[in-house]
C-alpha cells in the first residue's frame, strides 16, 4: 500500500475497524473510504456493488461484522448466520468485480473444532464437530475463507485472511447481555464495586481457558500481513498464551480494587474448553505481539472514566 492508496474499512466503527483505521493514520495513510452502516448496509447486495464500482477503492480491510460473546452467539443464531454471510459475499464478491489489489478478511478462533489440539495450528480447520454455542458466525467464518480461496484460485484476486484469539480494546461492546467476557467482567467489577455488592457472578464454571490480545496488537498485525503475506489459506493471530475465565476474573477483580467475592452461575454455557492459538506460522511470518494482559487490561479501564455506565 502507498500512503496515498485509497483504502476501504469496512466495519471502521466497530472495536477492529477502528483499530485499523487509528493504525493506518499513525502511519501516515489518509486515503479512505469510510460508510457507517446506516449509509451503507453490507448485507444489501445492489448497494454494495454500486458503492464499489463509484468509489473503485484499492485495498479492503473486512473487518464488518456481526459479533458478539456466547449468549449473543447463542441466542441470534439466525442473524450470526445471515448477516454474516451476506456482508462477506457481498463485499468479497464486489472486491474482486471491481479489481481490489488486496484485500484482508477477518475472523475468529471459534472456526476451529471444539475438540481440536492445542494449541490450534491452521491445519485443524475442519477436522471435527464445531462449538455449538458458536457454530452458525464459525460456519459463515469458515465460508468467508473458502471464498476468499476460490476467488484466489478461480480469479487470481489476492485476497487473504487472518483469524484473531479473542479480542478486547477501545469500542468494545459493554452490554452485559451481549458482550464477550473480558469487557463483561470490567463493567460487573467496577458496578458491583460502585453499588457495594459482596459479590460478582460470573457465567459458567470458569474454567474454561481463553486467549486475549490487545486490538491494538490486532491491527498491528493487519497491518503487517496486508504489506508481507500472500498466501491462501488463513494465519492466526493471537498471543500464544492463555489463562482460565476464574484467573481473568481475579486479574480484572484486581485492577478494578473490588474486595468482594465471586459466585458462578452454572445455568450460562461455558463453551469451548479451550481455544488458543499456534502461533508459530504468524511469527515465522515476521510478526508477534507486544501488549500484555495485565497492561492492557488496565489501560483500558483507565480510559473508561466518561462512559455513561462508568
Ligand atoms: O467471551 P465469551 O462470551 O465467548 O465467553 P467465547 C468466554 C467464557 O467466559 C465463557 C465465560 O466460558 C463464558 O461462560 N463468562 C463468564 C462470561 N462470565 C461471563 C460474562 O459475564 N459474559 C460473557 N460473555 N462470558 C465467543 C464466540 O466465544 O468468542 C464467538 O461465541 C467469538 O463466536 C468470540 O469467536 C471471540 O470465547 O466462549
Amino acid at each position: 500500500m502507498k500512503l496515498n492508496s485509497k483504502i476501504y474499512i469496512a466495519g471502521h466503527r466497530g472495536m477492529v475497524g477502528s483499530a485499523i483505521l487509528r493504525k493506518l493514520q499513525n502511519e501516515g495513510y489518509h486515503n479512505f473510504v469510510l460508510q457507517t452502516s446506516s449509509e451503507l448496509d453490507l448485507r444489501n447486495q445492489q448497494a454494495v456493488a454500486e458503492f464499489f464500482e463509484a468509489e473503485q477503492p484499492e485495498y479492503v480491510f473486512l473487518a464488518a461484522a456481526k459479533v458478539g460473546g456466547i449468549h449473543a452467539n447463542n441466542v441470534y443464531r439466525a442473524e450470526f448466520l445471515y448477516d454474516n454471510l451476506m456482508i462477506q459475499n457481498n463485499v468479497i464478491h464486489n472486491a474482486y468485480v471491481s479489481g481490489v489489489k488486496k484485500l484482508l478478511f477477518l475472523g475468529s478462533s471459534c472456526i476451529y473444532p471444539k475438540l481440536a489440539p492445542q494449541p490450534l495450528k491452521e491445519d485443524a480447520l475442519l477436522t471435527g464437530v464445531l462449538e455449538s454455542t458458536n457454530e452458525p458466525y464459525a460456519i459463515a467464518k469458515i465460508a468467508g475463507i473458502k471464498m476468499c480461496d476460490a476467488y484466489r484460485s478461480q480469479y487470481g484476486c489476492n485476497f487473504i485472511s487472518a483469524m484473531p484469539t479473542n479480542l478486547y480494546g477501545p469500542n468494545d461492546n459493554y452490554d452485559l447481555q451481549t458482550s464477550h467476557v473480558l469487557p463483561a467482567l470490567i463493567r460487573k467489577f467496577h458496578e458491583a464495586g460502585k453499588r457495594g455488592d459482596d459479590h460478582v457472578v460470573l457465567w459458567g464454571t470458569g474454567s474454561p481457558m481463553r486467549e486475549f490480545m490487545h486490538v491494538d496488537d490486532l491491527a498491528d498485525a493487519c497491518y503487517y500481513l496486508m504489506q508481507n503475506y500472500d498466501e491462501a489459506g488463513f494465519v492466526n493471530v493471537g498471543t500464544g498464551s492463555d489463562l482460565s475465565i476464574k484467573d481473568l476474573a481475579l486479574l480484572v477483580k484486581n485492577i478494578t480494587g473490588y474486595k468482594g467475592e465471586i459466585k458462578h452461575d452454572l445455568s450460562k454455557p461455558d463453551g469451548t474448553p479451550r481455544k488458543l492459538m499456534d502461533v508459530s506460522k504468524l511469527a515465522a511470518a515476521g510478526w508477534k505481539a507486544r501488549i500484555g494482559l495485565e497492561e492492557g487490561v488496565a489501560e483500558v479501564y483507565a480510559a473508561l472514566k466518561g462512559e455513561e455506565w462508568f
